[in-house]
């Protein structure tokens, strides 16, 4: 069963128990707010200001940094240089209702554009500050003006990004010390000028000046207003972010903020990483924002392009933790979508329109995740995401007790009934097609008696699947290791510099049997090293760490077999036994590989 302080921020959860959190909101209320999100699922993030235009180069040069709209400040790039490129960007190309169109044909439901990003450039036409499209480009027109009317003619929800707490333009902001010297710096924390007058002072008055005027126009001109995204709220103190949400409650009661207006608690929902793919969720409500390839901003050195198949495994894993995903388009200075974003939409599409069934309107697995994929739910219904089709033609469906009424595959028009059988209390096997019917993933429909009655402890598979046991899907207990920041390549536990932490995960058998017991770690040359026991149902293998590379390059190790007697709940356990550098590895996963079966 799922706690409620389960979900809550940290911060949240501490405010309600002292009696501190805002009333103003009720649960019911909330509810009503969050309706159209929770319903949505899926929106589109486009990121797209005077950056677009130099796509990642400055003066011949390839800036450094992944992110092509950090260029003015990665670059050095003084403002009145920075300025200068606004006579130059001239969008004749862009066609807000082609970009809706597109956003409407990949199956998203609401969108995210940078009204203003951290160079402070407005999208927009602003009164408050001239540094605006309007004022300032040749273009002349107001890109938001046509969007805002896109959107209602094709019923997309219409979201603002506003960068609030950095303005690399405005003189008494934070994070360009280039041009400002005095100014609070791109790196520094709020402890550094919170108690320094001058800094505190000259940032408020940038506030004042620019971020909340320039908020007030975004949500008095354009109509409705679904959510302002805003980012990077560590950089301001909880007050100034409540004073952002009551701004935005003031003028829109019914706009959503994200927590990245302040921290965890703040706002109506939660915010993992930019590009995280692995996450220990604290928040009921959240939401996921991915890049297509490296950059958010268009970038035009940036090819690392991800694979379809790769996004929608994410977008479904997200969902199956009861998350909405954003995908980005960092479109040309032109005003454009490039070739490659517009194929990947047109492919994302293309799955939705099939599969859309399964997302809209969804919550979060109720049998956890299982090794085959993930699953959504919808009342008596719930959908099964194979990634991982079963070669036996049998779909093991974990820890569910309902009575099946009715299993089929979702892009099968006629619903044709798949067989089912009950293996036990907990298991249900469908009978299923030789091969998938969508290589990237298939839908299994499941319509069962009752409201859902599930199990969600993992279950070991004996054949057709890996058992995989992730390290952020482990439990860490001690005092000094953590999750990594679950970025790519970065979904380890990490910082193991204390023998006594260990990392746990239960899981379920449903029959005896016998498995090999493989690590995967990596553990950087000269700083890393010891040895370490794997335990489960009182047996134990040991493992001698290799270090090897730069601390990211991964190795797997067998380590030996352990053996299940009977069916049961297990727990598994990574401890250190001795740490002979500074730290013993970065752990990625433990797998238990059936012994005797082939998958
Ligand atoms: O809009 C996208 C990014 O530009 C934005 N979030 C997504 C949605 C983002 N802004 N900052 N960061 C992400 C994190 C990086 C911060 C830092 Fe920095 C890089 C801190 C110091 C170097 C940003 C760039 C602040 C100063 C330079």
């Amino acid at each position: 069963m799922i706690k409620k302080d389960m979900y809550m921020d940290n911060a949240e959860a501490e405010a309600v128990e002292q009696g501190t959190a805002s009333t103003e909101y009720t649960e019911e209320v909330q509810d009503r707010r969050l309706a159209w999100w929770r319903e949505a699922r899926f929106g589109m993030f486009i990121h797209w200001g005077l950056y677009s235009l130099l796509g990642g180069v400055w003066k011949g040069k390839e800036v450094p940094g992944a992110y092509g709209e950090h260029i003015m400040l990665r670059g050095q790039i003084p403002v009145k240089e920075y300025e200068a490129l606004a006579e130059e960007f001239n969008p004749v190309s862009f066609d807000a209702e082609a970009w809706v169109k597109a956003a409407k044909a990949a199956g998203m439901k609401y969108l995210v554009i940078t009204a203003k990003h951290h160079d402070g450039f407005a999208l927009y036409d602003s009164a408050v500050s001239d540094f605006n499209i309007v004022k300032r480009s040749p273009y002349g027109r107001d890109p938001m003006k046509d969007l805002a009317e896109a959107c209602r003619k094709h019923d997309v929800k219409l979201c603002f990004y506003y960068s609030h707490s950095m303005d690399w333009h405005h003189p008494d902001s934070q994070g360009n010390t280039h041009d400002y010297p005095n100014n609070i710096g791109a790196w520094d924390p709020l402890e550094s000028w919170i108690d320094d007058e001058d800094k505190r002072t000259r940032y408020e008055r940038y506030l004042n000046e620019k971020a909340f005027p320039q908020l007030k126009e975004l949500l008095t001109q354009y109509g409705d207003v679904a959510i302002i995204w805003f980012d990077c709220g560590h950089k301001i103190t909880d007050e100034q972010g409540q004073r952002f949400v009551d701004f935005v409650r003031s003028l829109q009661p019914n706009c959503l903020v994200n927590r990245r207006v302040r921290r965890d608690g703040f706002g109506d929902y939660g915010n993992s990483g930019d590009n995280q793919l692995h996450i220990r969720i604290n928040r009921k409500d959240w939401e996921s924002i991915h890049t297509m390839n490296n950059s958010w901003g268009y970038k035009k050195t940036d090819h690392n392009w991800k694979s379809v198949k790769g996004i929608l495994h994410n977008m479904i894993d997200v969902f199956s933790l009861n998350g909405n995903y954003l995908l980005n388009v960092g479109p040309t200075p032109e005003g454009e979508f490039d070739d490659k974003s517009k194929e990947i939409l047109r492919d994302i599409g293309q799955w939705m329109k099939v599969n859309g069934e399964s997302v809209y309107g969804t919550t979060g697995s109720p049998i956890g995740k299982p090794q085959w994929g993930r699953c959504t739910a919808k009342g008596q219904t719930l959908y099964l995401h194979v990634f991982d089709w079963p070669a036996s033609g049998e779909l093991i469906v974990p820890g569910l007790h309902n009575p099946i009424v009715k299993a089929y595959l979702l892009a099968d028009e006629r619903k044709a009934p798949l067989a089912h059988r009950r293996l036990n209390e907990e298991d249900i096997a469908i009978s299923v097609p030789g091969a998938p019917l969508d290589a990237n993933a298939t839908v299994v429909v499941l319509e069962i008696e009752g409201t859902v009655d599930a199990n969600p402890v993992k279950r070991l598979h004996r054949k057709d699947h890996l058992n995989v046991f992730g390290a952020f899907d482990g439990d860490i207990e001690g005092s000094e290791l953590r999750y990594d920041t679950g970025k790519a390549g970065r979904d380890v536990v990490t910082n193991w510099t204390n023998a006594a932490d260990r990392i746990t995960w239960t899981y379920r058998a449903a029959e005896a049997g016998a498995y090999a017991v493989k690590v995967v770690y990596c553990a950087e040359e000269g700083t890393a090293g010891g040895t370490f026991v794997v335990e489960t149902a009182g047996q134990k293998l040991s493992g001698q760490v290799t270090p090897q590379g730069n601390g990211y390059s991964f190795i797997d190790e067998t380590l030996g077999v352990i053996r299940l007697d009977q069916p049961g709940e297990y727990r598994l356990t990574v401890s250190a036994d001795s740490i002979s550098g500074e730290a013993l590895m970065n752990l990625k996963e433990v797998q238990l590989k059936p012994v005797g079966e082939t998958i």
